[in-house]
């Protein structure tokens, strides 16, 4: 059966299907449910975790008592629905305080506030049980780069992250940090732009084993970039730490949408990938839903939506191990051998070097071999359709 259980690691955040609707041209067309109810939906319709800003779960600007006893409810209502924290983050875009940037803001008050504010965040989650943190620099960028030097604000990012990171080692948390990358959209341009950008980043960090990244669909697509190679990338260096799985048209705003609802194919091949059915490595961490349902829905819309994106996942990881399992596919992508060139290939030495230079090959005959890949596709199409 494609519906969800808890052991498929399916969370939704607090902000997904909490989202009341609200878009830049109009106000919310659904009511703002409570946390703890959020927690029973979930479990109702089968997943596994919650994950949440901390003024998703606390307003800004509440009270420690509040912040107290609404921990304290929201603890009872995980544990009467069998709800786990897996991941958590911090808001440092909403504020009007972090308008020009949090950890890359020119003005150290602001840099000062959005370290605090993280590291309170940070006390929440983990008291909830969240083992990965999300850092999301919606804000860290700007509309006109006269206002910085960008080298500048990386300097002040890393100084930042690598704070976090002693920060969390010095309170001796099981915390992993996870970097999320978006081009633009709330700012003109947003520094490190892509997965890509942020695997780079990481390298350059105090403490590079503690980080790893977030990869979003959405915003690898809005840069017109294939999502699989991103997450392959970062899954290749042990860095995929978490993911956030939604719909995307290119060349859109941050559409956020159903999962599987646009382009299937890139969907399929990404299940495919994170699923290991073509042999690589499987991802074994949550399967998190970034996205929210369309803004004409009421509370029963929304709940089809998340259900929608989990079945669709399911189906496609069913739909991948067909697809991987059909001797057709297995004879086109099967791997090559030529024991000559196998042997010249690898790690360098003098010997491979004078082997490769006096190397003859046909190289014309091998450049009119037909390598199947159009019979590939259409099979794919075929299994996607399910006509296979
Ligand atoms: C915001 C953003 C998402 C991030 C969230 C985590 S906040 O909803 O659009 O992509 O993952 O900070
Ligand atoms: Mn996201
Ligand atoms: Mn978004
Ligand atoms: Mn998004």
């Amino acid at each position: 059966s494609f519906d969800p259980t808890p052991a498929d690691l399916f969370t939704f955040g607090l902000w997904t299907v909490g989202n009341p609707g609200r878009d830049p041209f109009g106000g919310p067309t659904r009511p703002v449910i409570d946390p703890c109810d959020i927690v029973e939906g979930l479990a109702k319709v089968g997943a596994y975790g919650v994950n949440f800003h901390d003024d998703d779960l606390v307003r800004f600007g509440s009270s420690a008592a509040e912040r107290d006893r609404i921990v304290r409810d929201f603890k009872k209502a995980l544990d009467d629905h069998g709800i786990v924290v897996p991941m958590a983050t911090t808001n440092l875009f909403g504020q009007p305080i972090f308008k020009d940037g949090a950890f890359s803001s020119s003005d150290p008050r602001v840099r000062a506030f959005a370290l605090a504010k993280t590291m309170r965040a940070m006390d929440m989650g983990v008291e909830l049980g969240a083992k990965t943190y999300v850092f999301w620099g919606g804000r860290e960028g700007t509309d006109t780069d006269a206002c910085r030097d960008p080298r500048t604000a990386l300097g002040w990012m890393r100084e930042c992250m690598d704070f976090l990171c002693e920060y969390a080692v010095d309170q001796g948390y099981d915390l992993k940090f996870a970097l999320e990358a978006k081009p633009n959209e709330p700012r003109g341009d947003i520094y490190l732009a892509t997965t890509g950008h942020m695997l780079h980043f990481i390298t350059t960090l105090a403490r590079p084993e503690m980080v790893g990244v977030n990869p979003e669909v959405a915003h690898e697509t809005m840069s017109g970039l294939s999502f699989v190679h991103g997450v392959a990338q970062a899954m290749e260096q042990g860095k995929l730490f978490h993911i956030d799985l939604n719909g995307q048209k290119i060349g859109r705003y941050d559409q956020d949408l159903r999962f599987g609802s646009e382009d299937l194919k890139q969907a399929f091949l990404l299940v495919r990938l994170l699923e290991g059915t073509a042999g690589g490595e499987r991802y074994t961490g949550p399967r998190h839903f970034d996205a929210h349902a369309y803004r004409t829905e009421d509370r029963a819309g929304v709940w089809e939506f998340a259900r929608g994106c989990m079945r669709t996942y399911k189906i496609l990881a069913e739909r991948a191990r067909a697809f991987d399992a059909d001797p057709e596919v297995q004879a086109i992508v099967k791997e090559r051998k030529d024991a000559t060139c196998d042997s010249l290939l690898g790690g360098y030495s003098a010997e491979k070097v004078k082997g490769l230079k006096a190397l003859e090959l046909d190289v014309e005959a091998i450049g009119v071999e037909g390598l199947g890949y159009e019979r590939l596709d259409q099979i794919l199409t075929e299994h996607l359709m399910g006509a296979r």
